[in-house]
């Protein structure tokens, strides 16, 4: 629970910071006025409460009403997110906003208050959107057992037609290499410099990009060779990666997912994870399938299944028992490998350490 009310606190203060940088690019009506400058300000509306959290589909009634009576305007500015909504003339009002096609998470209903020009007053609410969907429970079942090289601690696992690559961690025990399957032996291997700490592999246009956990830089090699060809950089930590429809989705740890132009790198969108009452934190290894994104929780046997357009949680996948309790290593052991073969339509699944990768299929659970 501690972990948790951080990661909220947190979320609100990465929230107020980026709500500061929309706020000092937009040309909008008085906008110019700083995030920091508008949360300072005298409290000048009431907002009332809405449900903690709305569940997505729902109509959200927002009403406001003026806290401070020495205050005068000639407009209200309404917006959510970034988006200006309407403009209320003299007092405040409600609206009736319906909440089907927002993303899970945290958003901000914001009012601006307007006097002569002159912004006078402001008021905000933070509210979070929650998933209404169940998410579906999946179990597994084991198809095959291969080995796996217990000193690669494992990142990053994909498959290419018949190849598979993976990426490792631990600074000096990062690599990234294309293995054989039924073993794990390297078959091409490149070692990162001793100052970077290997995360996630993903393969896009016959490129492979792998991240590395805080040095916010990711390198690209060219495939088939596997030769580095480029680096690039992004804010977040960097944890795992897939891609979907020609974009890099990212993780780092958090609830969130980071779509990520492959041709510039800069940052398309941001979802939140959320199933139907809480925030999916600590998402890591990602892998894409048809249009899906799976992540495994860290430190956990759980696998999440999302939906990328909105980060609803569709299923949650329960891999406990995979790896057998006399195959354990130590403490890091974690599930952290998710590859998905096309071809034979199976996840081959692995973890840190782990001396053993599994070809597995998942199989819904019936509802009891
Ligand atoms: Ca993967």
């Amino acid at each position: 629970m501690v972990l948790s009310i951080s990661k909220y606190s947190r979320n609100f203060i990465q929230l107020v910071l980026l709500s500061f940088l929309f706020s000092c690019g937009n040309g909008d009506e008085k906008t110019d006025v700083r995030e920091t400058d508008l949360l300072s300000q005298r409290a000048a509306f009431e907002i009332a409460s809405v449900p903690l959290p709305v569940v997505s589909g729902d109509s959200i009634l927002f009403s406001a009403s003026v806290a401070d009576s020495s205050l005068k305007f000639d407009s209200i500015v309404v917006k959510i997110d970034d988006q200006r909504i309407l403009v209320w003339k003299e007092k405040p009002g409600s609206l009736l906003w319906p909440s089907a096609n927002m993303g899970m998470g945290k958003h901000v209903f914001r009012l601006a208050g307007f006097y002569k020009g002159n912004e006078n007053g402001s008021g905000s609410m933070i509210f979070s959107i929650a998933s209404n969907i169940i998410p579906e429970e999946f179990g597994f079942e084991v198809v095959k057992t291969m080995a796996h090289n217990p000193s690669s601690f494992t990142q990053g696992l994909e498959w290419q037609s018949d190849k598979l690559f993976e990426g490792t961690g631990l600074n000096g025990k990062s690599f990234v290499m294309q293995i054989n399957p039924s073993n794990g032996d390297a078959l091409k291997k490149v070692n990162l410099d001793k100052e970077f700490f290997g995360e996630g592999i993903t393969i896009l246009n016959n490129k492979l990009y792998q991240l590395t956990w805080q040095s916010h830089k990711g390198f690209v090699y060219s495939l088939p060779e596997l030769k580095l060809e480029s680096e690039f950089g992004y804010p977040t930590e960097g944890w795992g990666i897939c891609n979907l429809k020609g974009n890099l989705v990212m993780s780092d740890g958090s609830d969130k997912l980071y779509f990520l132009n492959s041709k510039d790198f800069h940052l398309d969108k941001t979802i939140e994870v959320w199933d139907q009452k809480y925030p999916v934190s600590e998402l890591n290894e990602l892998e894409a399938v048809e249009g899906v994104v799976y992540a495994n929780k860290y430190q956990t046997d759980t696998i999440v299944k999302i939906d990328p357009a909105n980060g609803k949680v569709l299923a949650y996948i329960n891999l406990a028992g995979l790896l057998k309790k006399e195959d354990r290593l130590g403490n890091e052991d974690v599930l952290n490998g998710i590859a998905w073969n096309p071809s034979d339509k199976l996840f081959y699944l692995t973890g840190k350490n782990w001396p053993k990768m599994f070809a597995v299929r998942f199989i819904r659970k019936k509802a009891s």
